[in-house]
């Protein structure tokens, strides 16, 4: 071996040993925690989830927790996604963890509704989950959501199903919804279901 391929050689061991030790440390197998939430299945009814009926934004409606879902009636769509909404407060969304929003979701036609996960403070604050344009349609079907926090841990993170007015800014690319439609269909009421977030944990910690 001359004494150039022989530094090559030394240099390729370094590299690799070098990018073994430091890839291992990351590939700690994660698996999903329990439910964080309380009654995210509606047998208790309404406790601990809130409505939202913003008449500042043209909306009116009720949202009734009764059959073990919860129902958004809309009767004004209003001008805004949030019009007519549910929340779930107080959730303790951590730094750099990762977690799920789950849902079962259907309504009296297909339809968009918003759903996030964020401080619920000012709508120009960066949201957890990201804003989701949900196409939802007459046939129960679970959704699911993960995502990283990527800002400091916050104990009030606040779940959101906004299932009013819907101008569908942040449907997927490709979508094949007009305006028309979505506006004609915004009233469509709204059923929920068996709602989780869950945090991903290690999978050692999940079987203790
Ligand atoms: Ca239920």
């Amino acid at each position: 071996m001359s004494k150039i391929a022989k530094l090559f050689f030394v240099l390729f061991a370094v590299v690799f040993v070098f990018a073994g030790c430091v890839s291992s440390p990351g590939a700690v197998e994660t698996t999903e925690g329990p439910n964080m939430l309380v009654n995210g299945d509606f047998e208790a009814g309404q406790d601990p989830w809130t409505p939202w009926i913003d008449t500042g934004w043209g909306g009116a409606g009720e949202v009734i927790w009764e059959d073990g879902i919860a129902t958004l009636r809309v009767d004004d769509a209003g001008e805004a996604p949030w019009a007519v909404a549910m929340h779930y407060k107080k959730n303790l969304i951590e730094k750099d963890e990762r977690y799920i929003l789950r849902f079962d979701a259907k309504a009296d036609e297909n339809r968009v509704i918003r759903t996030g996960l964020g401080n619920g403070l000012a709508p120009a604050d960066p949201p957890y989950l990201n804003y989701q344009d949900v196409e939802i349609t007459t046939e129960w079907q679970t959704y699911e959501f993960e995502f990283k926090m990527k800002f400091r841990t916050d104990r009030f993170g606040r779940i959101d199903f906004n299932c009013a007015a819907n101008a569908g800014m942040f449907l997927p690319e490709g979508h094949g919804w007009t305006e028309e439609q979505l506006f004609e269909t915004s009233s469509a009421t709204v059923y929920l279901d068996n709602v989780e977030l869950r945090k991903f944990v290690p999978v050692e910690e999940a079987a203790e």
